[in-house]
C-alpha cells in the first residue's frame, strides 16, 4: 500500500511513522508512507494557503487551489481506475470505526488531507475528497493526529504486518464484543489472585470463562455493541437473565454478579 499525507505540519508524523509496527511494516516495504507538505503548492511566493471565508465571521479556511494541485501532482499519469481514495480528515466526517479500517486497508493506494486550525473550501469536500472522517466527537486542533489514529489501523491489518495473524480477528470490535481479563504471573499479586478456572488447565472450561467474561464486560460497559455482536441463542438467553439481574443489583445495591470489569 501507499499513503500519502498532505500536512502543513509533515514534522508531527516522524516519530509516528518511525516508531513500532508502522516502522517495521515500512522497512519490510509492505507500506510507503510520504508526507506532501502543500504549502509547496501554493502556488505564490508567500505560501498562502489559506485565506478569510466569503460571508465574513471569524477564522480562516483552507483555499482549494494548493490541495487540489498537491493531489493531481500525486496522481498525475495514473489511469483513471487506478485513482487513489483521497481521504478529508474533518469533524464533519463519518465516524471512523473499525470496519471503516477494514475497507481502506484493502486499497492501493490512499491519500489524506489533514486541515489544521481551520475549515477547508466546500469544493475540497465535494469535488476531492472520496470520503470524510472524523475520529469522534471533540475537537482536536488539526487533521494530523486523527490521520495518524486512521494510519495506524489501517496499516496493522496489512497482511505480515502483525506477527500473529490471528491477532486482528481476536481483537476487540472484529467480533463485535469487548475483551476477556487477562493476567500473567504472579499467581498472587500482593493478594489479588488469579481467577482459579484459569491455573486450572481446563481448556473448554477456560474458553467458556473468557466467553461470559467477554459478554459480562460488554453488557456492563457497551450494551449498544450487543445488538450487532455474533451471538448463540443460548448466549442471547444467559445475557437476557443477567440484564435483569443487573438491573436487580444496581436497584438494590447488592452485589449478586461477578466483577465483570
Ligand atoms: C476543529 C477544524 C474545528 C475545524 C464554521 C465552519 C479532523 C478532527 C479534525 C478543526 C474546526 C477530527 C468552522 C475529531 C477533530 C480536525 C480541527 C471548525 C471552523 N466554522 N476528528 N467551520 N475531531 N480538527 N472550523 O477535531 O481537523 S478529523
Amino acid at each position: 500500500m501507499r499513503i500519502d499525507v498532505l500536512t502543513l505540519f509533515p514534522g508531527m508524523f516522524e516519530g509516528v511513522f518511525g516508531a513500532s509496527l508502522i516502522g517495521k511494516a515500512r522497512e519490510r516495504g509492505i507500506v510507503e508512507l510520504n508526507t506532501v507538505n502543500f504549502r509547496e503548492f501554493s502556488g505564490n511566493k508567500h505560501g498562502t494557503v489559506d485565506d478569510a471565508p466569503y460571508g465574513g465571521g471569524g477564522g480562516m479556511v483552507l483555499k482549494p487551489e494548493p490541495l487540489f494541485a498537491a493531489v493531481e501532482w500525486l496522481t498525475a499519469g495514473m489511469p483513471e481506475d487506478a485513482r487513489p481514495r483521497v481521504i478529508l480528515m474533518c469533524p464533519q466526517g463519518e465516524t471512523f470505526t473499525q470496519r471503516k479500517a477494514r475497507e481502506l486497508a484493502a486499497e492501493k493506494h490512499l491519500i489524506f488531507i489533514c486541515g489544521h486550525y481551520e475549515g477547508v473550501d466546500e469544493r475540497v469536500r465535494e469535488y476531492l475528497a472520496t470520503d470524510e472522517i472524523s475520529i469522534g466527537d471533540y475537537v482536536l486542533t488539526g487533521g494530523e493526529l486523527p490521520a495518524m489514529v486512521v494510519i495506524d489501523a489501517v496499516v496493522r491489518l496489512l497482511p505480515g504486518v502483525l506477527g500473529n495473524e490471528e491477532s486482528a480477528a481476536r481483537d476487540s470490535f472484529s467480533d463485535g464484543l469487548l475483551e476477556y481479563p487477562q493476567y500473567t504471573r504472579p499467581a498472587d499479586f500482593r493478594g489479588w489472585k488469579v481467577p482459579d478456572v484459569l491455573l486450572s488447565g481446563h481448556h473448554a472450561e477456560i474458553a467458556k470463562w473468557r466467553r461470559r467474561q467477554s459478554l459480562l464486560r460488554t453488557l456492563k460497559r457497551r450494551p449498544d455493541l450487543l445488538e450487532k455482536a455474533d451471538l448463540a441463542p443460548e448466549e442471547r438467553r444467559w445475557l437476557a437473565g443477567l440484564r435483569s439481574a443487573l438491573s436487580e443489583e444496581r436497584s438494590s445495591g447488592r452485589r449478586e454478579i461477578p466483577p465483570g470489569d
